[in-house]
């Protein structure tokens, strides 16, 4: 039987309360093990409104799951798309205050900042490339709602895909003066470096991974437009961090972005 309106509603909120309290819950699939995609997406979209109606600003979307690595960690086969708040923005070099978060997670990210509106179906790597104005490293952290991080695609995607910071930084630069597939990341922890990866590894090209996102989009109506931030997907599998933990991502040729854990 299809979920009703007011019960996709009540997850949405159950969800934000979850982030609001700082406390985790069972995957809604334990209690709805009938949702459809479709429904998943709806709680998302019911979730954005929510947090719009609050006065929070929509500033991107990300793409997630997108890398073998990251499929292999959480057990899942298929990219999900989420959507990104002006509220998750971490300052480079500023401080995430741990106690805000559930369990933490850092994963080393490659964003795109959109020139042109960019607007599916059909959208290639190309007319991403076209439509992009830089490209710039970035840092997401992801805080799953659910117990120990575990979950099935449904419920991560109602989950608005565990987004819940991230921080851009380093140097901004124009994609044609770069090869997205070769340019190796470092990720690093209180000086050490945990996990090493290149672009290639989400979809073989992170614009993949926005062209995915711009024709999902298409399917709900939407789009990416100009100015907003696209999160391409963890390169490596994701770190867990705690309070005091600083941490670094260098990127070739795009430099480093940081910040702490208070
Ligand atoms: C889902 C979000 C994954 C990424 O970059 O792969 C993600 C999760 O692993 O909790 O943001
Ligand atoms: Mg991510």
């Amino acid at each position: 039987m299809p979920l009703e309106r007011s019960t996709i509603e009540a997850l949405a909120r159950h969800l934000d309360s979850c982030v609001k309290e700082v406390r985790d819950t069972e995957k809604l699939t334990d209690q709805h093990p009938e949702m459809s995609w479709e429904e998943a997406y709806a709680i998302q979209e019911a979730w954005r409104a929510l947090a719009l109606a609050e006065g929070a600003r929509l500033v991107g979307f990300k793409a997630g799951l997108t890398s073998v690595a990251k499929m292999k960690q959480m057990g899942v086969e298929t990219p999900v798309f989420g959507f990104l708040l002006d509220r998750f923005a971490i300052a480079e070099g500023g401080e995430a205050a741990a106690a805000s978060l559930i369990h933490p997670r850092i994963e080393p990210e490659i964003a795109f900042v959109m020139k042109k509106r960019l607007a599916g179906p059909g959208v290639t790597l190309a007319q991403v490339l076209a439509a992009t104005d830089f490209v710039i490293p970035a840092i997401e952290v992801i805080d799953s709602r659910y117990r120990d991080f575990r979950f099935d695609l449904k419920s991560v995607i109602a989950d608005n895909t565990s987004a819940a910071r991230f921080v851009l930084g380093g140097r901004a630069r124009p994609v044609e003066a770069l090869d997205l597939r070769t340019l190796g990341v470092v990720l690093s922890i209180n000086g050490e470096a945990r996990a090493f990866g290149a672009g290639a590894a989400v979809l073989g090209h992170p614009a993949a991974a926005v062209a995915e996102l711009a024709n999902h989009l298409a399917r709900r109506g939407e789009a990416l437009e100009a100015g907003q931030v696209v999160l391409s997907g963890g390169i490596t599998e994701a770190l867990a961090v705690a309070a005091g933990d600083h941490v670094l991502l260098e990127v070739a040729e795009l430099g480093t972005v940081g910040f702490r854990f208070s």
